[in-house]
């Protein structure tokens, strides 16, 4: 049994009290697989659930990570792993952001009471890379868990086996499309899935739709409402207005087990429960930071008592959200748009009810913003919809047909597009360079710095030819006192911003400081490099890349994200037949998870150093290479086809 130390865990509870608990000695310490569970009764489930409160508020508190959502599903979480046999019987979190207390119950609480290295070991998501045996899928985006349990509901009916399918998806979740179209299936399907709604009555933020209405209605008549979508849809129904109460939990769960129909059983918990600094701000809350457990305040104290030095910096959030705001005031046709996650474009509730109606927010569902920023456009609304680049991923389809062949003006603002950013493998977010660049009628921007950022967003916002996205950049707020164009036109045009001779740095976006710190590196090596700040990603500058080759030979391209599709890509393409060399900078396609920053980088041979060195290991090779080939050519004029004794020759000219 592993011991965790005398460590001693105090938090306010729900009502203020204190609660202490000695991680020594607890249940959840011998609690190996959700078998254990069913030999305890309901006091000892009770301390169990408590425990598992505790568990997670030690790991959010030291780790970060979603506090809210897991706290108000762990009485749920006890109750279903006493009633449901897991694994055979499969559970599947939508957006598994609330599965830290299955994660408890299910041979992990190591992740939540040991060290950091336990913590790290563990992550914030499902994931069956980490137990095959409990966690069914890699999730992180909302919406999916019904339409990934029909999938499974359907295998289980073809290979005529009896396990419990049961998908678990909160309020805010059921705003996606994919849910709805979820829940179409498992009813067409008409055999037995359990969908249990974790209904808190928030998303991140408050809960934005229709829906919401009928969920409310649903909860203020214990159920029995006469209009019930679940039941519309043809679903059997069963509400529990007591979700963090085990007994009853229970109790609702033991009476759809086995069930061989589709079911919902609609569940009202509070988010946060257990942790009053929690439930009295649901939006903070949802996710953070680590915290001091004692009142909830941030930043974490260091362990001599005093607070971490942070250096008062500026984020493109704030400072976006406070640019649009000026803007509506005098132009009531710009609106800033979000699918659920307004703080990614700084909108905090204090500047939602300032914005008004010039703020919308559309529930997660990223298809519907990019549809309906399209239609706005076209009735002459100025939009823009601020996204995180993993989260665009979902919507393809909408920017190449609703928005881009209709050529509408509408603005994306794709914010934490790169390295420095979300690490989660459901959340990385290197793609959205391939993704948007790939497709026709989008013009994709890369700021550099701070002004260039809001020069563009200004141009943007103000044409009303074509649909712009623009790169937000992720490594920090950067100011230059350049001069930066205020105009930017439909094709594409490169900056160049120093001229140089035989190597050139074509560094995008957010990589844009570090070409700058090769260009430097270079100039000590002796090699005067040109610089050049390429601010579209979408199409090359033909005429710069042209008026490279007369003094080039080399051209290094560097972007914040996966190369493969992306910005190197084309200029490499675009020099195919030509004797420029190009060396393409970024990072290999693939599924990387909770990688370190510096060792991605170096894997990919980013860090600066290595690019140098590369770019003198080609620019060595091309002097020895051409030197020789040269000497060939003039001791051969009329020869064009090598013959292999000539290859010979060569090569031994070459060693000589
Ligand atoms: C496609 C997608 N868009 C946005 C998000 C960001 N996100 C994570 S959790 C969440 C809210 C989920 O609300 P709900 O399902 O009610 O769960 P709760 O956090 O309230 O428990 C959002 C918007 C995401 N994970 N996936």
């Amino acid at each position: 049994m592993r011991v965790f130390g005398n460590l001693r865990i105090f938090a306010l509870g729900n009502h203020d009290r204190i609660i202490t608990i000695s991680i020594k000695n607890m249940y959840i310490e011998k609690i190996k697989s959700p078998a254990d569970l069913k030999k305890l009764d309901l006091k000892e489930l009770q301390v169990v659930a408590d425990e598992t409160r505790q568990a997670v508020l030690n790991r959010v508190s030291k780790h970060g990570g979603h506090v809210g959502p897991n706290l108000g599903f762990v009485e749920a979480t006890v109750a279903l792993h006493y009633v449901f046999d897991a694994p055979k019987d499969k559970l599947v979190f939508d957006v598994s952001h609330q599965c830290y207390p299955h994660k408890v119950l299910t041979g992990r609480a190591a992740g939540f009471l040991g060290d950091v290295d336990d913590m790290n070991a563990i992550s914030g998501y499902s994931s069956p890379a980490e137990c095959p045996e409990y966690d069914n899928f890699e999730v992180g985006h909302t919406s999916t868990s019904v339409s990934l349990a029909t999938g499974l509901q359907k295998a289980r009916d073809v290979k005529g086996t009896d396990e419990n399918i049961i998908a678990i998806i909160g309020d805010g979740s059921l705003s996606g499309g994919e849910a709805f179209e979820g829940l179409d299936e498992a009813s067409e399907l008409g055999t037995g899935i359990i969908i249990v709604v974790n209904d808190n009555e928030m998303s991140i933020a408050e809960n934005h739709g229709g829906i919401y209405k009928n969920l409310r209605a649903l909860r203020q008549s214990n159920g029995t409402c006469e209009h019930n979508w679940f039941k519309a849809w043809g679903f059997e129904y069963k509400y529990l207005e007591e979700g963090n109460d085990i007994e009853k939990l229970i109790q609702v769960f033991e009476s759809v087990k086995d069930t061989d129909k589709p079911t919902v059983v609609h569940i009202h918990t509070e988010k946060g429960h257990g942790f009053a600094p929690a439930v009295a701000n649901k939006e903070a809350w949802h996710w953070g930071l680590p915290f001091n457990l004692v009142d909830g305040s941030r930043p974490r104290k260091n362990a001599d008592g005093t607070l971490p030095e942070i250096a008062p910096t500026e984020d493109y959030g704030t400072l976006f959200s406070d640019w649009m705001l000026s803007q509506m005031k005098q132009d009531k046709t710009l609106i800033a748009v979000t699918a659920g996650t307004p703080t990614a474009g700084g909108f905090t509730a204090d500047k939602r009810q300032l914005a008004g109606n010039q703020h919308i927010d559309m529930g997660i569902a990223e298809e519907q913003a990019v549809a309906m920023i399209s239609g706005m456009a076209k009735g002459g609304l100025h939009p823009v919809w601020t996204v995180y680049s993993t989260f665009i991923q979902r919507t393809y389809d909408q920017i190449a047909q609703d928005l881009c062949i209709n050529s509408n003006p509408a603005v994306i603002n794709v914010v934490g597009g790169g390295v420095n950013s979300m690490n989660d493998i459901t959340h990385i977010c290197l793609f959205d360079i391939p993704m948007l660049c790939s497709i026709p009628g989008l013009i994709y921007l890369a700021p550099t710095t701070c002004e260039e950022y809001f020069a563009m967003l200004r141009w943007s916002i103000q044409q009303d030819k074509k649909p712009i996205a623009i790169r937000v950049p992720s490594n920090g707020v950067v100011h230059t006192s350049e001069t930066i164009d205020a105009e930017y036109g439909y094709e594409a045009k490169y900056k160049v911003m120093h001229q140089g001779e035989k190597v050139a740095v074509i560094a995008a976006g957010s990589f844009y400081q570090k070409g700058e710190n090769v260009v430097r590196l270079l100039a000590d090596k002796g090699i005067a490099a040109t610089l050049i700040n390429p601010r579209y990603l979408n199409e090359v500058d033909a005429d710069v890349l042209d008026s490279l080759k007369a003094d080039h030979q080399l051209v290094v391209t560097l972007e914040d994200g996966s190369k493969d599709g992306g910005f190197g890509e084309r200029v490499a393409s675009y020099y195919g037949t030509s004797d420029m060399k190009v060396m393409v900078g970024g990072i290999r396609k693939g599924l990387y998870d909770r990688y370190d920053v510096k060792e991605l980088l170096s894997d990919n041979r980013l860090l600066d150093e290595q690019i140098v060195e590369d770019v003198l290991l080609v620019i060595n090779n091309y002097v020895l290479v051409s030197r020789h080939s040269l000497f060939y050519i003039a001791r051969n004029p009329s020869r064009r086809i090598i013959s292999s004794l000539d290859f010979f020759c060569f090569i031994i000219e070459c060693l000589s």
